[in-house]
C-alpha cells in the first residue's frame, strides 16, 4: 500500500513497524492521517503472519502531538462527528486486533497522540515522552476517548486532575502511575520494541491474540462472567495443533515450532 503520512515496513519476521510520519506538524492526527492508518491496520490484520506491531512518530520529537487542530478548527459539527467518529473506530481496531500492538512514545504523546497510545496493548516510552490531554486548553474535551481509557489505566484521580488541568505527565511519572510500562533512552526504544516483539512472536499466536481478546473484553465484565470467558476459550485453545505441539515440545525437552492455527 503506498501512503503519504505513513512508513509501514516489516522490521524482522513478524514484526511490523508503523510510523506516523508528518514531523512538520509534530505528527498530528489529520483526517488523511486517521484514514491512512484505517487502511494500514486493515492490511495488517489480514496477514496472518503479524506477529505484532510497534507504532511510533517520525522525528526526535514528537509520537503524535494530538488531533490536528488546523483542520479541527475549520470543521462543521457533522464533520467532527464523522472525524471523531473515525478515530475511535481506528483505535477500536487496534484494541481488536490478533496480535499485540505496542506503542513507542518518541516525544510528545499530547490529546489525540495519548489516546492512540492508550489504545495499544501497552507504551514503552523514550525518556523525553510526555503524555497528556490538553484539550481543554483549546475549549473542547477529548474526543478519541481519553476521558474513557486514561481512567482505566492510571484510575479515576490521576485521569480526573490530567483531563481537568491539562497537565501533562513526564515518562518517569508515567511510569509510576501504570500508563507505561518501560521508559528507556530515546536511543534504545526501537530496540526495546523489537525485543519485546521477538518475546512475541516466539510464542503461540492463537494463544497471544485469546489472551489480549481475554485482558481487553474481561476487565469490562462481572467477575463470574469473565471467569467464564476465559475458561471458554482455554477450551477454545485445546483444540489447536498449537496447544498439542506447545505440550509435546515441553515434554521432549525441545522448542516448539507454533504455526498459528
Ligand atoms: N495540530 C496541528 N499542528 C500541530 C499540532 C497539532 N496538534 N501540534 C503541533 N503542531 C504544529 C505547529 O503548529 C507547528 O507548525 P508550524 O507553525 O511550524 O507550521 C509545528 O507543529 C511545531 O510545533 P511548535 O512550533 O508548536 O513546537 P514547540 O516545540 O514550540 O511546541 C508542543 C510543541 C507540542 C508543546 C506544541 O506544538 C503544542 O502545544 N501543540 C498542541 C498540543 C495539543 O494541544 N494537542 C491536543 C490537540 S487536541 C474531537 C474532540 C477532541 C479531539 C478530537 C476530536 N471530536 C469530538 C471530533 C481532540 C483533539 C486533540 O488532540
Amino acid at each position: 500500500m503506498q501512503f503519504e503520512t505513513l512508513l509501514l515496513e516489516q522490521k524482522e519476521p513478524g514484526i511490523h513497524l508503523l510510523t506516523i510520519n508528518r514531523p512538520q506538524a509534530l505528527n498530528a492526527l489529520s483526517p488523511q492521517v486517521i484514514a491512512e492508518l484505517t487502511g494500514a491496520l486493515a492490511a495488517l490484520r489480514a496477514d496472518p503472519g503479524v506477529r505484532v506491531l510497534l507504532v511510533t512518530g517520525a522525528g526526535e520529537k514528537s509520537f503524535v502531538a494530538g488531533a490536528d487542530i488546523a483542520a479541527m478548527s475549520a470543521m462543521s459539527p457533522l464533520e467532527a462527528r464523522a472525524f471523531a467518529l473515525a478515530a475511535l473506530g481506528l483505535l477500536r481496531g487496534f484494541e481488536a486486533a490478533p496480535f499485540p500492538v505496542i506503542a513507542l512514545v518518541n516525544g510528545y504523546a499530547l490529546g489525540g497522540g495519548c489516546e492512540l497510545a492508550m489504545a495499544c496493548d501497552w507504551i514503552v516510552a523514550a525518556e523525553s515522552a510526555q503524555f497528556g490531554q490538553p484539550e481543554v486548553n483549546l475549549g473542547i474535551c477529548p474526543g478519541f476517548g481519553g476521558t474513557q481509557r486514561l481512567p482505566r489505566l492510571v484510575g479515576r484521580a490521576m485521569a480526573m486532575e490530567m483531563c481537568v488541568t491539562g497537565r501533562a505527565v513526564k515518562a518517569p511519572e508515567a511510569l509510576r502511575i501504570g500508563l507505561v510500562n518501560h521508559v528507556v533512552p530515546a536511543a534504545g526504544l526501537l530496540d526495546k520494541g523489537l525485543e519485546l516483539g521477538r518475546a512475541i512472536a516466539a510464542k503461540g499466536p492463537v494463544a497471544v491474540g485469546i489472551v489480549k481478546h481475554l485482558i481487553q473484553h474481561g476487565q469490562d465484565l462481572d467477575l463470574e462472567n469473565a471467569l467464564r470467558l476465559e475458561a471458554d476459550n482455554f477450551a477454545v485453545l485445546c483444540a489447536t495443533a498449537d496447544k498439542r505441539e506447545g505440550m509435546a515440545a515441553f515434554l521432549e525437552k525441545r522448542k516448539p515450532a507454533f504455526i498459528g492455527c
